[in-house]
């Protein structure tokens, strides 16, 4: 019996690969995690988005989302009650930046098995097709594995780039979201966003949720268990951030993103 979500909606998250929008929390919540990530990047002369992996932890409020009740009950319908929080990227794009996200599959890059990640996109903006919402192919997480190129375009906001360009993106849908709510995509779903070309900023938080018996395929890593219980002991505990910004976490948050873009480690994309 699913805790939050319908059987109707569950069937089109089996059939396509996503559900949005959903609601997630208050916009006074939203603004407050946007003031967090100004005075981040006033304080370290750099953006908490150019961390690729694991920003939320940089943030006792974006740590303590992760626990979040309203996100967790529909997370617990997707993937069953037993949940760690395995990575997270705030994704940050100015106005009329440029920056983009081409069409990939997470699946490809974040060395787990089986491939039951589900991505809780949290909008801390509005965030609308003009401004750069994120789009999926529907129904492309039940297809094959893609080749991704790996082009390190400036203004590509992935790790590496990377893109997969042999695809029929004809049919797509867009997950429009007002601030404070949220969408979720699977692992393997196409997926990527255009540039923004509004006036506003548009920012959300990605968190990254696997069921405790997703393993890590390129050596031992560190995770949350943000729900449930732990029975198969994959992963090692994250730091839990102190106070309103933990300095002493960016160290491992680096470590984080430097293995998730270090050559040595092969990803499906590059076997
Ligand atoms: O924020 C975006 O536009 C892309 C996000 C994304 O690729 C993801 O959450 O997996």
């Amino acid at each position: 019996m699913p805790k939050v979500l319908t059987e109707d909606q569950l069937q089109f998250y089996r059939d396509n690969g996503y559900l949005a929008p959903l609601d997630g929390i208050d916009p006074v919540t939203a603004a407050a995690m946007r003031d967090d990530l100004d005075a981040f990047a006033a304080a370290q002369g750099m953006s908490a988005g150019d961390l690729n992996m694991k920003g939320h932890l940089c943030f006792r409020r974006s740590y303590d989302i992760t626990f979040d009740d309203r996100i967790l009950d529909v997370v617990e319908d997707l993937i069953g009650p037993n949940i760690m929080a395995f990575a997270s990227r705030f994704w940050i794009k100015k106005s009329r930046d440029g920056t983009y996200v081409s069409w990939h599959q997470d699946s490809a890059y974040f060395g787990l098995d089986p491939h039951e990640l589900v991505t809780v996109w949290l909008a801390l903006t509005d965030a609308t097709p003009d401004m750069g919402c994120m789009k999926v192919i529907p129904g492309s997480h039940r297809g094959k594995t893609y080749g991704h190129e790996e082009t390190f375009h400036e203004k590509n906001l992935l790790a590496r780039g990377q893109a997969i360009n042999e695809i029929d993106d004809s049919n797509f849908d867009y997950m429009a979201l007002k601030a404070g709510q949220f969408s979720c995509h699977h692992e393997r779903i196409v997926h990527g966003s255009d540039a923004n070309d509004t006036d506003g900023d548009r920012i959300g938080l990605g968190v990254f949720f696997i069921p405790t018996h997703v393993k890590s395929t390129i050596g031992r890593r560190t995770a949350c268990l943000v729900r449930g219980v732990d029975e198969h002991g994959h992963w090692d505990a994250d730091p839990e951030p102190q106070g309103r910004f933990d300095n002493d976490i960016i160290d491992h948050i680096r470590t984080a993103s430097q293995r998730y873009v270090d050559p040595q480690y092969v990803q499906e994309a590059d076997a």
